[in-house]
């Protein structure tokens, strides 16, 4: 994660740095800093722990102007969130920031302690910053860029990487290999940064950086050397994305708002492509239908929440498309040896088209004999947006709070369309499309009675306040909702959950079943209501408080020990997206109980962009 923004101009940039900061907040928020030069050539250098808007009022409170400078907001992978671990990191003169992993970062470390460099923080990064000066301090008439060049080959891992020599501030040096950077274009001033939302207040004209380019970047020219180390141009390119400045409206969080607008957000993301009674997705291009014709496997790779509705699509695949699907975790799949025979397409799901590993899993997919990949995503012009051959748009609009709501739904309504989609080149029934058709259509309103019921959540929070675990079980494509339940609440409540799949439940888990393991269990009336009900039976008789969420004409009744919740009766096939609203719910109400930091939770960040 990380966010990285840096500007080279003849007017003040602190503000620019500070917006493109709050803009990258998503990647990461336990410390922020800042270093810019003014035109005298002083340096004004600042580093918070905490949000960007700490940093902002000290920036404020220290009247720091600069014209050239780059900013930061970390998300800590080597060494605590302290001020002395924030970025910028300066050895001398040399000033760095960095996104991204040194793998090698101990060897370099103590060889540069034996060379006679102090290291001020537990960071991987300061390494970069005394090897650079190391390198400039060899060959005292090199460039940065020739400096830096030297230092590459000598870094392992995956990073962008901003530098600065503080005594000449008009030149800013970038780097990157495997971590995402866009340069923006403005007149008479240049700006760089991890994601093009950061560079909008100035510019629209922007270049997309690839794998291994070197940039030097000037007010008036930007010279981008590829990985073979020859000079290039890149195309510019006029970015059409809207930024949603979003306010909380009437709300207290960006998760609660963001809950409450699903209906909006799925209605958004349906009705355009339900036409004339059928489900529509042209916008694929004809180039889809050749290779749609091709699929024999579909492979769904993807991260967290984007897993779990990996999970559900697969079996949607293979139920109504008929077509062998399997998921896999993103970080798993880049790291081992698939076989991939002709005919194998792969999906990748991610809400912010930045996911590290979700991105890898496309790049080397590749290489190794996919005849195409199709990306489900809701962030326009990200990465994953711009490298895959086909693109499915959720239409949920921005997403702050961390814990993914809307996003996971209307991906699962993206892939609903798509099963049917390619299950209509498999044979599927008018009949089987039109129903699934009008359950996609019925579903927003049916949401909005789910969250017409947060009250009754609201109340059922309060059990779980003191409570240090709970399980989560489900069955079918109820399963992977428990397990987003389950991830909900761990993420934003910091209660254990586990979820199972009820049939499982004998091989180990019914170990920890007492009185202090509340079980959550998603029983839709369905083919497998019976058999969920011996597995709720086998609970019962153990001590633990059960809390069912079932159709509301389901015959369970509250009981000692059963509380039911009951939820509007919706087509089995769509009820995999409306059981995930009430357990958002139910994480989003136990947090705000728990005074916890909904939006931002300790430790993790919105885009999870390193690996
Ligand atoms: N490794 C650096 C940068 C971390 C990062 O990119 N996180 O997403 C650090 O720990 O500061």
């Amino acid at each position: 994660m990380c966010g990285i923004v840096g500007a080279v101009a003849q007017r003040n940039i602190e503000e620019i740095l500070l917006e493109g900061l709050r803009r990258l907040e998503y990647r990461g928020y336990d410390s922020a800093g800042l270093l810019v030069v003014n035109s005298k050539g002083h340096v004004n250098y600042l580093r918070r722990v905490g949000k960007v808007k700490e940093l902002a009022a000290a920036v404020t409170q220290y009247n720091m102007h600069g014209i050239t400078g780059m900013a930061h907001t970390r998300w800590a992978t080597h060494g605590e969130p302290t001020e002395k671990n924030a970025h910028p990191h300066i050895s001398d003169y040399i000033t760095v920031v960095h996104n991204g992993i040194i793998e090698n970062h101990e060897p370099l470390r103590n060889s540069l302690i034996e060379r006679g460099y102090c290291f001020n923080s537990q960071t991987d990064t300061e390494v970069i910053a005394h090897l650079v000066n190391w390198e400039y301090k060899q060959c005292k008439d090199s460039t940065l860029l020739e400096v830096i060049k030297k230092a590459i080959p000598q870094l392992r891992g995956t990073y962008s990487i901003l530098v600065m020599d503080n005594r000449i501030p008009g030149i800013l040096v970038a780097v990157t290999s495997g971590g995402p950077l866009v340069i923006g274009i403005g007149i008479g001033e240049n700006f760089i940064a991890s994601d093009q939302v950061a560079l909008l207040p100035v510019t629209r004209n922007l270049i997309f950086l690839e794998e291994g380019d070197l940039v030097e970047m000037t007010c008036h020219n930007i010279n981008i050397v590829n990985k073979a180390g020859h000079l290039i141009k890149r195309p510019h390119i006029e970015s059409n994305i809207q930024y949603e400045a979003c306010d909380k409206g009437k709300y207290r969080f960006y998760m609660q708002k963001e809950i409450y607008e699903q209906p909006v957000a799925l209605k958004n993301t349906l009705e355009w492509r339900l036409v004339q009674g059928q489900i529509n997705l042209n916008e694929l291009g004809s180039q889809a239908y050749d290779l749609f014709s091709k699929v024999q496997h579909i492979k769904i790779v993807a991260c967290g929440s984007s897993y779990h509705a990996g999970m559900v699509a697969r079996n949607w695949f293979e139920e109504l498309a008929d077509i062998p699907c399997d998921v896999e975790i993103a970080s798993e799949f880049r790291y081992r040896k698939s076989v991939v025979r002709s005919g194998h397409l792969i999906i990748t799901l991610s809400q912010s088209g930045e996911t590290a590993d979700t991105l890898a899993a496309l790049r080397l997919s590749k290489k190794i004999g996919f005849i195409g990949s199709l990306a489900v995503c809701n962030v326009q012009g990200s990465s994953l947006v711009r490298e895959s051959d086909l693109v499915l748009m959720t239409k949920a609009g921005t997403e702050i709070g961390v814990a993914s709501t809307k996003g996971f739904t209307t991906q699962l309504a993206v892939l609903l369309m798509l099963v049917v989609h390619l299950g209509r080149l498999n044979g599927m029934t008018k009949s089987v499309e039109s129903n699934i058709l009008n359950a996609l259509q019925e579903l927003p309103k049916r949401i909005e009675q789910v969250l017409s019921t947060d009250k009754n959540i609201a109340m059922l929070a309060e059990d779980f306040v003191y409570k240090y675990n709970a399980l989560f079980l489900g069955r079918g494509n109820q399963y992977p909702i428990a397990m987003e339940g389950a991830l909900k609440l761990k993420e934003i409540s910091y209660i254990h959950a586990e979820a199972y799949s009820a049939g499982e439940l004998k091989h180990g888990p019914l170990a920890l079943i007492d009185i202090d393991m509340p079980v959550i269990v998603l029983a839709p009336n369905n083919a497998l209501l019976e058999k969920l009900k011996s597995n709720i039976e086998e609970v019962r008789s153990r001590g633990s408080h059960l809390y069912i969420f079932a159709d509301q004409d389901a015959s369970f009744i509250s009981n000692k020990g059963i509380t039911i919740i009951p939820l509007p009766y919706v087509e089995e096939i769509v009820s995999p997206i409306l059981y995930a609203v009430p357990l958002q719910l139910l994480s989003y109400y136990v947090a705000l109980i728990k005074g916890k930091d909904i939006d931002q939770p300790r430790n993790l960040a919105k885009s999870v962009t390193v690996e």
